[in-house]
């Protein structure tokens, strides 16, 4: 697992590279979603593939910009699943990206993850690491990641991400949205997964939703890239992280690309998801 993390953070340091010199262009290839893929994406693709696939423990790759899986070494025992640079078109904006990676074993099932990985390209770098039912910290310090602390959720928080097309929210997830807001919750929602998390759980909690909509009943954010590795984070550092019913950890994909509605939060705020969504 070691040699793992080492990896993903010589990936970090490249793709902050690249985040700081590329010119931002759109590339004619399009991702397995079909949207247009930027030539940055590309590029944090290749380099993690390129770093993780030294790695003699890692079996499979499967990332968010090919259709298909990859096998690495037959005789690894690792399957990781990554988005390189999710949140992507923020880039040209100047806004905070991250990468996201979950590390399973045997498939790519929530009951199978055993660790997951996120970092954010923010004014600093950071990189948050879940396994062993901790969640630590780390901040890119010349060179190095060194660890700051480890992260712990409270009970209840203060701030609301909520994400979608709201248009498209059904009346219930509307009402349930509003009512943080009239308890005293505050708007933070940049548009960035990875930002908009990892200032819930630094904060010390809130909600981040992305649900279920008209037009995208299965919700938009993807299992094995963002919504498993997410919700193993939320659960070690104290809080929880459901599709409006069940733990999204309980959920097996069909496809490496399936999505899911997801709720992500400490328990005051899950608490008020799951008994909004039990009556629908
Ligand atoms: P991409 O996979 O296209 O980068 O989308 C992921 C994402 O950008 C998340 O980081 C973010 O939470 C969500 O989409 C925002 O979606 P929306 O703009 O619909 O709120």
């Amino acid at each position: 697992m070691q040699e793992i993390l080492v990896a993903i953070q010589k990936s970090a340091m490249r793709i902050k590279k690249a985040i700081d010199v590329k010119d931002i262009g759109y590339s004619q290839e399009q991702n397995s979603s079909g949207e247009t893929q930027l030539q940055l994406d590309i590029q944090c693709d290749l380099i993690i593939e390129e770093e993780l696939s030294h790695v003699a423990s890692v079996h499979t790759l499967a990332s968010e910009e090919k259709e298909e899986s990859m096998l690495i070494n037959k005789d690894g025992k690792y399957l990781i699943g990554f988005d390189p640079l999710d949140g992507s078109s923020l880039v040209d904006v100047n806004l905070s990206v991250g990468s996201i990676f979950g590390i399973y074993k045997n498939d790519f099932t929530g009951a199978n993850m055993i660790a997951s990985c996120y970092v954010v390209y923010g004014p600093r770098v950071e990189l948050v690491f879940a396994y062993e039912g901790k969640v630590k910290l780390y901040l890119l310090q010349a060179g190095d990641f060194e660890f700051v602390k480890e992260i712990h959720l409270k009970e209840k928080g203060n701030l609301n991400a909520p994400g979608g097309t709201q248009q498209n929210w059904e009346p219930y997830h509307k009402e349930m949205v509003d009512s943080f807001f009239q308890e005293g919750y505050r708007l933070r929602y940049s548009g960035g997964m990875v930002p908009d998390l990892h200032q819930i759980l630094l904060k010390g909690g809130g909600l981040f939703s992305y649900p279920g909509t008209s037009d995208r009943p299965e919700g938009k954010l993807r299992q094995v890239f963002e919504v498993f590795p997410f919700a193993m984070i939320f659960e070690f550092a104290g809080g929880a992280a459901i599709d409006g019913k069940m733990r999204v950890l309980d959920q097996t994909p069909k496809h490496v690309h399936d999505t899911s509605p997801c709720f992500f939060g400490s328990n005051y705020e899950i608490e008020r998801v799951k008994t909004t969504y039990e009556r629908v």
